[in-house]
Formats: structure tokens, sequence, C-alpha cells
């Protein structure tokens, strides 16, 4: 039986998180000490340990299957994979930086000017479409300290707390792009790597989704069930159960995280009590 082939970060930012997805998925890997590669003994994939620049052209060519990086370096390596799922962790953004002193004007700021990157596809392509004629000077790391030795006049780098920039005299003035790890996937899967894939990313999706919901249960006079049960539509709809207090009634339900603070206001005010909200461990739509 073939295994479906994933690349992942040897040793980097996105190393232990795409292991911690595995995990989560219930696909058990041997430790081993990261040397190459790892086989899952209850899953049909095994694991590729290589530096994320590598990952697209691996993938491209079929060396491996599918591989777990950031959007930001499939985008600068223009191979043709396919990007198959966002994965919700190593988000970042990748912004153009300048001097802090220096008056910004708009993008016009940067005509004529030189710009460090290590990312000059995506940024000659973002030059392009805004109709500015810039220098680009590549520089493999440490891009942040090139105004400062008067390598270039600006930078275009990914920023994630912005302490970087700050450290360096720099200030962020445009989001160009923003970028998250991403699992991707060859153009010459065969049919039984393919299957492979749909059964890794149903797993995938559905610890995905109990990481952005969360479950909630609350206690409510019945008279305001119907303003309840309108503000929290649930997967399908609202669990009702009576109380033994008469005139009262449980409501189960599941809401998404980044609308909890907004929807648990709005339950307060039509009369929820008791409201208790739990982690939701794998959710299956
Ligand atoms: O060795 P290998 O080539 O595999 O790794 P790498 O050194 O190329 O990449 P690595 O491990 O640094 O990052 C892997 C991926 O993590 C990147 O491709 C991004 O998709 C994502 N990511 C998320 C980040 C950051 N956040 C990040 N903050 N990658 C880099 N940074 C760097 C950035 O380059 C800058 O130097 O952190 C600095 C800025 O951080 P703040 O927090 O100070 O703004
Ligand atoms: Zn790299």
């Amino acid at each position: 039986m073939s295994r479906l082939k994933i690349a992942v970060q040897k040793s980097g930012r996105l190393s232990e998180k795409s292991l911690g997805l595995f995990s989560s998925c219930g696909i058990k890997l041997s430790n081993g000490d990261r040397k190459l590669m790892t086989v899952s003994s209850n899953f049909p994939v095994e694991l590729l340990f290589l530096r994320d620049d590598d990952i697209p052209h691996y993938a491209e060519e079929g060396v491996a299957d599918a591989g777990i990086l950031g959007e930001n370096v499939v985008r600068e390596s223009l191979c043709r994979v396919e990007t198959v799922e966002r994965l919700g962790f190593g988000s970042c953004r990748m912004s153009l930086a300048i001097p802090r002193d220096e008056h910004y004007t708009g993008l016009t700021w940067f005509q004529n000017r030189k710009i460090a990157t290590s990312y000059p596809v995506i940024l000659k392509e973002y030059l392009h479409n805004e109709g500015i004629s810039s220098a680009i000077e590549f520089t493999g790391g440490s891009v942040e300290v090139a105004p400062g030795i008067g390598l270039a006049d600006a930078i275009f780098d990914i920023v994630s707390t912005g302490s970087t920039l700050l450290m360096n005299g720099l200030r962020e003035v445009e989001v160009v792009a923003k970028s998250e790890a991403v699992l991707i996937a060859s153009p010459v899967l065969s049919d039984n790597k393919s299957c492979i894939l749909e059964k890794l990313l149903f797993r995938i999706r559905a610890v995905k989704s109990a990481s952005e919901n969360k479950y909630i249960l609350l206690n409510a006079p019945d008279r305001a069930l119907p303003q309840i049960t309108s503000i929290l539509p649930g997967m399908k709809s609202p669990t009702i159960l009576p109380l033994a207090t008469k005139g009262w009634s449980s409501l189960h339900s599941v809401i998404r995280e980044d609308e909890f603070w907004e929807i648990i206001d709005r339950l307060k005010m039509a009369g929820a009590e008791g409201i208790l909200v739990m982690p939701i461990e794998k959710m299956i739509l």
C-alpha cells in the first residue's frame, strides 16, 4: 500500500505546529531524530523533513506528494502546486517598511528608491500592479539591517509582532500580503494518494473547525427562547431541554470563537443565565 509523502519544515517556526497538527489528527509518528523522514504507524503517511524553501520544488516534481509551509514561500517559488487548505498557524504579514523618521507620502515614496528583500518575486509583482518602479536588492537574511548600513532605502519583509522593525528603527507603512501555513499538494498525485489526502483533509478540517468554535450551554426563561435562538443558530439549530424549574430551559449550541464576546453580551441582554462555554475537541460538519 502506498503512503502519502508530506514534506514539513525540518527545524524552524512551523516545525512544532506542523507535527502538532498530525498529532491532533490522531496520526502517530515515531519521533525519530528528524534526520530525513519518519513513517506513521497508524495512517498511510510519511514525513520528509526539509528546508521550507525546498518544499514547493519537491512537491512540483512529485518527490513529495504534499507539504506544509508558509504561503509566502509558495508564492515566491512560482512552483505549480495546489494550495489545498489554510492551516491557521504561522500567521504573518509581508510589509514594506521605511526608516522611522522618513516622512511617508504614500506608495510613490518608493518610486526610484531601493528596497531590500528576500521575496523579490512577490515584491516585483506588487510594485508592477501599483505602477511603482523601484530597484530591488535581493538579501538572503537580516533584511532589516539593510537601510541602516546604506544597502537600501527601505525593506520588504515578514512582520509578525513588529518588534524587529522597531529595534532596527523602521516603520511598517504598507501591508502587501498576509500569510499563514498552508497544506499544498503535488500536481501529479495518483488516485490512491489523492484518496489518502482526502482522508487527511477530513481530519484536518475537523480539528480546525473545533478550534474555531466553542460549545455553549445556558439557562433561560422559556419566554426568552425565541430571541436567544435567533442569536444562536448552532450547527443546525440549538438543542433545548426543559429544566426542573418550571418555565425555564437549558439551551446547547456551538458558537464561533471570533464572535464569542459579541454573542455573549447579546445573550445576557436577552435573559440568558449560567452561561458555560467549553472547548470542542473535534467537530465533523
Ligand atoms: O530553515 P528554513 O529555510 O526551513 O526556515 P526559514 O528560516 O526560511 O523560515 P522560518 O522558520 O524563520 O519561518 C518559517 C515561516 O514562518 C515563514 O516562511 C513564514 O511563513 C512564517 N512566519 C511567521 C515567520 C514569522 N512569522 C516571522 N516573524 N517567518 C519569519 N519571521 C521573521 C521575519 O523574517 C523577521 O525577521 O521574524 C522577524 C519579524 O518578527 P517580528 O515578530 O519581530 O515582527
Ligand atoms: Zn527558508
